[in-house]
């Protein structure tokens, strides 16, 4: 099934909040603009973007279904549930929504936690995602100026703040975080 960019648009936005949409913009904003800056392919970049956050909004049983029923990664699920929309959002996207590259699915699917070996794709999701217009949080400002002179820099400010957040707050890191902040600093 091939939708056009208007009727991906359209069903993707159908499928949250309007804040959540407005995110969702905000990360097509800035991911065209980092692919532009760092040599990405700016379609595939505001593609990945429509959809990175497309099952976020999803039930917390039919995420644990998607997962368990296709074969997807069965390790977040002793995980954060936040984890789990962009497993599936790839997922999705690939079977209902006709995304048929592989380069586009995998930025989506490694938009949360990164990966080691992260693909320029995936580093500009990643890090549109943290410093969209529209998010507001203590040391975005920070991740925004790293943004400006490297990818990589960042991105590691980004995973920085994740990882600092979550221990804040006493709850668990998923280890795939850590290590593609480490991946990411041992290739500087
Ligand atoms: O979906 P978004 O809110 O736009 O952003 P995201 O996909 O980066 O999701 C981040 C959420 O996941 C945030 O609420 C923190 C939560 N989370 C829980 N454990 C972890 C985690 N995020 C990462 N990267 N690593 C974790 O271990
Ligand atoms: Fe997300
Ligand atoms: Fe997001």
């Amino acid at each position: 099934m091939e939708l056009s960019r208007d009727e991906l648009i359209r069903a993707v936005s159908g499928q949250m909040p309007e804040k959540r949409w407005k995110h969702t913009q905000g990360v097509m904003e800035s991911a065209v603009l980092l692919a532009e800056k760092y040599g990405a392919d700016p379609v595939k970049a505001d593609l990945a973007a429509i959809l990175h956050d497309v099952a976020k909004y999803w039930p917390v049983s039919e995420m644990e279904a998607v997962i368990r029923d296709n074969g997807l990664n069965e390790e977040l699920l002793q995980h954060d549930k936040q984890l789990w929309h962009s497993e599936v959002g790839a997922f999705v996207a690939k079977r209902d929504y006709g995304i048929d590259d592989d380069e586009i699915i995998n930025a989506i699917r490694w938009h949360t936690s990164g990966r080691v070996g992260m693909s320029l794709l995936d580093k500009v999701v990643c890090l549109a995602d943290y410093i969209e217009p529209g998010r507001d949080f203590p040391g975005v400002h920070h991740i925004r100026e790293q943004a400006e002179h490297s990818l990589e820099e960042g991105l590691i400010a980004g995973f920085d703040s994740t990882i600092s957040l979550l221990i804040s707050q006493r709850r668990i890191i998923y280890p795939l975080t850590m290590l593609s902040r480490n991946d990411l600093i041992a290739h500087l």
